[in-house]
């Protein structure tokens, strides 16, 4: 075995090129063990692999700064850079995370998780590796699909003008999670189908050899070959358009020609964009048949392809449907992803309703004010979104959205603990940011029932931007519809309060059996709607009681518990003893997420263990 002899880059580099497929083919197989045993993103990895050798050919990642996009294809970058060996505890609690990150290893520069930064990340990188006088490259790998997303333009902008020396890989494979949209894929598949300019660019050197670069010679050289280039080319690429030289297209699976590209894109020590084809899934049949569902995947077994568990009915899977059946009962409801069809439920909305369906590309800034603009000419538009991706939209929530009263509705999905992805993607702040915006009502569904009668109420019973949020997964033990009233009682007791919103109620009802066994009886109530808070309900529900917990898988500062803490003192009204259960002010790492709502007090036994303490403490 090749592979197990890589410890580090320095192993890659020195191995005999006639050993390099193979290290490839036994990467393949790694990658499909471990994956298919823990899950996590198979088909990008399986598509970069030559890609990923070849970058450790040619660069050192201990000194040269390799950028991510997303992250998500940067396993087999951790493989050549020491940590197969941690492989079975791939996002895992306390194991391997599934994204770069630079606490694991010096080989990852950047912490990664969010399309489309990695142009301005590795900008800002060179400009600080230009004014400290350093001697080293900088590189941002960035995919078709996160090359969707605005940001990818403004980083591209400034970095074409800077001069900057700096390589922007593209990895190309005409897929985002689904296939590719828009008009960027178009542009890059035009730019497949000509022939190579990397093949003229060596023809052109055979002729007249390597110059030095920075010299006039060169600088002189260069122009000339430019001209013969634009002759011979005509038309041009977007990347040169914004000043970057264009190498490409390369086939991503032809090693030799990779580092022969990335070799040369070193050498012109300006802003290059390598553009490399690659195919997702490549190598396992299975995946390459169906690259969408190997992008991100559970636990499957090797031989069939087929999932370990079956993913069953899901809060994303409700919400799509009972906005495909809204749709059928009314003409101006509409769906919108930024790139998420499948994991946000709304495939069969998409299926049902192509003309009222738009995806948006890894675009969430556009897909709100898109939405919003929808809204503003009567239609019903429905922006079905994760929550730590609608992070990207905030500005436009409050300046395209709520500043104009424009009814949107939006599904937040994953809101909460998300699990395996850890802290890039768990959705810790929408309850905060989304509900401090005026104007904004925030409704929290905790089971299937309730997300379609809000659904329901948010597109024709309420006016102005609504959100619904519900997290990853499926309903727990209360499959009830409260949604009628904005704050519920679900149990009755004397000796304690305890509040949560969304499927957090589960472990309220719990631990509530818990301690009523013990003699403790404790109320649980219910926060349907967490935006607006009105004062009278608030201090009705939770005024001068004797114990109050308020628990949520959110960050503490500004958190539902604090804001209800300020109405109920801002009234005189305070609980002798308020516990506030929340993420802190952390990030949540990965795991499970059980376990992490362990780690953080937020389960039944934790509940009712602070309220037996509490209880006896105030005895
Ligand atoms: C801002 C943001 N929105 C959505 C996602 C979810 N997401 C993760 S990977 C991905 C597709 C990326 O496609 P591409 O960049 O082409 O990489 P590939 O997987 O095809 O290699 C999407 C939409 C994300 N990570 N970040």
């Amino acid at each position: 075995m090749i592979l197990e002899t890589i410890h580090s880059p320095s192993d890659v580099k020195a191995l005999p090129k006639e050993q390099l497929p193979q290290l490839c083919e036994e990467l393949r197989t790694f990658l499909i063990e471990h994956v298919s045993a823990t899950g996590g993103h198979l088909a990008s990895n399986l598509g970069v692999v030559e890609l990923t050798v070849a970058i450790h050919r040619v660069f050192d990642t201990a000194s040269d700064r390799l950028v991510f996009d997303v992250g998500h294809q940067c396993y087999v970058h951790k493989a050549l850079t020491g940590r197969q060996k941690q492989f079975s505890t791939l996002r895992q609690f306390g194991g391997l995370s599934g994204f770069p990150k630079p606490y694991e290893s010096i080989h990852d520069a950047f912490v990664a998780g969010h399309a489309s930064n990695s142009v301005s990340v590795a900008l800002g990188m060179a400009r600080a590796r230009t004014l400290k006088g350093e001697d080293h490259c900088v590189l941002a790998l960035i995919g078709d699909g996160a090359l969707t997303g605005g940001m990818a333009y403004e980083g591209l902008n400034d970095a074409g003008a800077s001069g900057e020396p700096l390589i922007v890989i593209v990895n190309d494979n005409g897929m985002s999670i689904n296939p590719n949209v828009g008009a960027v894929p178009t542009h890059l598949s035009q730019l497949r189908s000509k022939p190579a300019y990397y093949h003229f660019k060596k023809w052109y050197r055979s002729l007249f050899g390597k110059t030095p670069s920075k010299n006039a010679l060169y600088r002189f050289n260069h122009r000339v070959k430019t001209s013969l280039k634009k002759a011979l080319w005509p038309g041009s690429t977007l990347f040169e358009d914004m000043g970057f030289t264009y190498l490409g297209p390369v086939d991503g699976h032809d090693l030799q020609r990779l580092c022969d590209v990335l070799g040369w894109a070193k050498e012109l020590n300006r802003p290059v964009v390598v553009h490399v084809n690659t195919v997702k899934g490549k190598g396992y049949a299975y995946a390459e048949e169906n690259p969408g569902k190997f992008h991100g995947v559970s636990p499957f077994d090797e031989g069939t392809g087929q999932a370990k568990s079956s993913g069953g009915e899901s809060f994303s899977s409700v919400f799509g449907a009972e906005l495909t059946a809204c749709a059928a009962e009314d003409r101006r409801v509409c769906a919108v992803t930024a790139a998420m069809a499948d994991g946000t439920g709304l495939a069969p909305f998409a299926k049902a309703y192509p003309d009222r369906f738009f995806d948006v590309a890894i675009a969430e800034g556009h897909g709100v004010a898109m939405t919003a603009g929808l809204a503003s000419q009567g239609m019903l538009p429905v922006f079905a979104v994760y929550s730590t991706f609608l992070q990207r939209g905030y500005d436009q929530l409050i300046h395209d959205t709520a500043l104009g009263g424009h009814h949107i509705v939006l599904g937040v999905d994953r809101a909460g603990l998300v699990g395996a992805d850890g802290e890039t993607h768990h959705g810790s702040f929408d309850a905060l940011f989304l509900s401090e915006i005026p104007g904004f009502t925030v409704l929290c569904p905790s089971s299937f029932a309730e997300t379609r009668s809000m659904l329901r109420q948010a597109l024709f019973e309420m006016d102005g931007p609504v959100a619904i949020r519900y997290p990853r997964g499926g309903e727990g033990a209360f499959t009830g519809d409260t949604s009628a009233e904005p704050i519920a009682v679900l149990r009755q007791g004397k000796d304690a309060t305890l509040a949560a919103y969304g499927t957090g109620v589960n472990h309220l009802l719990k631990a509530a059996e818990t301690l009523a066994a013990e003699g403790i009886e404790a109320e649980v109530v219910k926060l349907n709607r967490i935006s607006p808070l009105d004062t009278d309900s608030v201090c009705a529900a939770f005024g001068g009681r004797k114990l109050l917990l308020i628990a949520e898988d959110s960050v503490a500062d500004g958190c539902v518990g604090q804001r209800i803490a300020a109405i109920l003192a801002s009234c005189g009204q305070l609980p002798q003893q308020l516990i506030l259960k929340n993420l802190g002010k952390t990030f949540a790492p990965a795991g499970s997420v059980s376990e992490l709502e362990h780690c953080f007090g937020l389960d039944a036994d934790s509940i009712a263990a602070a309220v037996r303490e509490a209880n006896n403490h105030g005895k």
